[in-house]
């Protein structure tokens, strides 16, 4: 048998890494105290029946002891900090109450859920104000996943996920279940959320002062919102689910002694096949699943995940009992529907750096539909990044799909970013063509993951028209409703309300 060929390069541009822009913040090792890593407990559903799950999702404020001395003002999901983990099971409906305990408005995001827009999805038109609520309904099906809840108010998306308006949410099926992968959540089955943040006077978090229109980052990494985490490691193999929740970072992750590790995972299936690797790149937004075998590791022993050369989190080797499990050569069959011969190839650019963002030559408008596109009809869209090499790489995302990377500038895709995915890292200058079918209908935003580009207006959206239902019409707001709501919340005039991404419409001279 031919040996397992294993990958060990990072494979996007190494010119276009986020450390060679001029505002790059260098993560920095923490120098407090190890903390055991925040494992976000799993949501318990308010009601569960044979076809139904029932959810209560609060938006909040809170404090944590992030670092020695006072604690850390943040914003969370059912808590103070980030969220605790949804539990979504294939085939049920999901009925979830969405709560705003702010003092200002948000919305509830569904990151990686193929579910009807503009409301379920919980995008910009979606608005919960204060001390209001919303319930939204939708059924899951999609196969199983590791996908994520954040707010997304535009213009201020970035700074309420920067607050800490991000937690991870678990697809089932019967099919991953049916697989001998490690699966006790908390044991060996672990969310891992990279993040970022600087610390300000009083370990405060300061969005403002630390604003960067091409994506605000902290010399401080962050972990399932613990700073200088270790874990315990109780089993020979341990799965790890990657989120990259940071507002602009990129993670370069590789192991203490290049410890090989599998990826089974990538975004929104398994991958058709395991990847053995040592290094793995995740862009904004993403997520990688990854299986790391310590057994060649005894007791006492330290395994330590980097990015660069910071560490991230220490696994301490414990007593585990050996675990000959094989992980199966085939994971997943991915769809591969042929694309309709009648749909023209539709492209997509990311624009400008900078205040200058855009997508197509344009801003993001909310009461503006970009595309018009038929349900269930399959296209190819190709995505290009049109800043030169060295820019940076931009991670698009589009909303309430999932899609396939078929190629980049004409070769084959990554080999780990087969299967489904919903957002997908493009290079400067590169073209990157994707599969695109959705099997709901509505509006849909489409955006680079870069929060911070996606405020500043490098985003779009389109209407999925159901050809049963083609006149459908739906109420979308604007951005100026938002603000007007904002300014009012804060208590300024609206001359005086700062969102970060109006100041790049401000400054290019455009409406919002
Ligand atoms: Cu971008």
């Amino acid at each position: 048998m031919a040996e397992e060929k294993v990958i060990n390069d990072y494979f996007y541009d190494e010119a276009a890494y986020d450390y060679h822009d001029g505002g790059y913040v260098p993560l920095e090792e923490p120098q407090t105290p190890q903390q055991p890593l925040n494992i976000p407990g799993l949501l318990k559903p308010d009601k569960e029946t044979a076809t139904d799950m029932y959810y209560t999702i609060v938006a909040q404020t809170g404090e944590v002891q992030l670092l020695p001395g006072k604690k850390t003002k943040t914003w969370g999901y059912n808590g103070s900090l980030l969220g605790k983990t949804v539990v979504f099971k294939r085939g049920k409906t999901i009925h979830v109450h969405l709560v705003n305990h702010l003092s200002e408005v948000t919305t509830f995001h569904w990151h990686g859920l193929a579910i009807p827009g503009p409301i379920e999805d919980g995008g910009c038109h979606a608005p919960v104000y204060p001390g209001e609520s919303r319930d939204v309904t939708f059924k899951i099906d999609q196969p199983a996943a590791f996908v994520w809840l954040h707010a997304h108010p535009c213009p201020s998306t970035a700074e309420q996920v920067w607050h800490g308006l991000a937690g991870g949410a678990i697809v089932q099926d019967d099919h991953e279940a049916s697989l001998p992968l490690p699966r006790n959540y908390g044991v060996d089955d672990i969310p891992i959320i990279l993040q970022d943040r600087r610390f300000h006077e009083d370990n405060q978090w300061d969005y403002r002062a630390d604003y960067d229109p091409d994506g605000v980052a902290g010399p401080t990494p962050m972990i399932n919102g613990t700073i200088n985490p270790y874990f315990d490691v109780t089993t020979q193999k341990v799965r790890l689910r990657f989120l990259d929740g940071a507002n602009r970072r990129e993670f370069r992750l590789h192991f203490s002694d290049d410890l090989e590790f599998t990826q089974i995972a990538g975004d929104l299936s398994l991958l058709p096949h395991p990847v053995k690797m040592t290094k793995l790149l995740i862009t904004c937004a993403e997520r990688q699943e990854i299986i790391v075998d310590f057994g060649k590791y005894k007791p006492g022993d330290v395994v330590t995940l980097y990015s660069d050369d910071v560490p991230l989190v220490r696994f301490r080797i414990h007593e585990f009992k050996p675990d000959h499990t094989e992980i199966p050569q085939d994971l997943f069959e991915a769809p591969d529907p042929a694309a309709d011969p009648d749909l023209p190839v539709h492209h997509v650019t990311l624009d400008g750096m900078d205040e200058s963002v855009a997508m197509n030559g344009k801003k993001f408008k909310m009461d503006r539909i970009d595309y018009k596109m038929p349900l269930h009809k399959v296209q190819i869209w190709d995505i290009e990044n049109t800043n030169p090499a060295p820019g940076m790489i931009h991670p698009y995302h589009m909303h309430g799909t999932a899609f396939e990377v078929i190629s980049r500038d004409g070769h084959a895709p990554y080999p780990n970013e087969l299967g489904l995915k919903d957002t997908v890292a493009v290079n400067p200058g590169e073209h990157v063509r994707i599969k695109v079918w959705f099997n709901v209908a509505g509006v849909f935003m489409y955006h680079c993951h870069i929060i911070e580009h996606e405020d500043g207006g490098m985003m779009a959206q389109l209407q999925v028209v159901d050809p049963a239902d083609p006149d459908k019409q739906y109420h979308l707001m604007n951005h100026m409703t938002l603000m007007k709501a904002f300014a009012e919340e804060r208590h300024v005039p609206m001359d005086q309300l700062w969102l970060g991404g109006m100041e790049s419409y401000k400054k290019m001279g455009m409406e919002m």
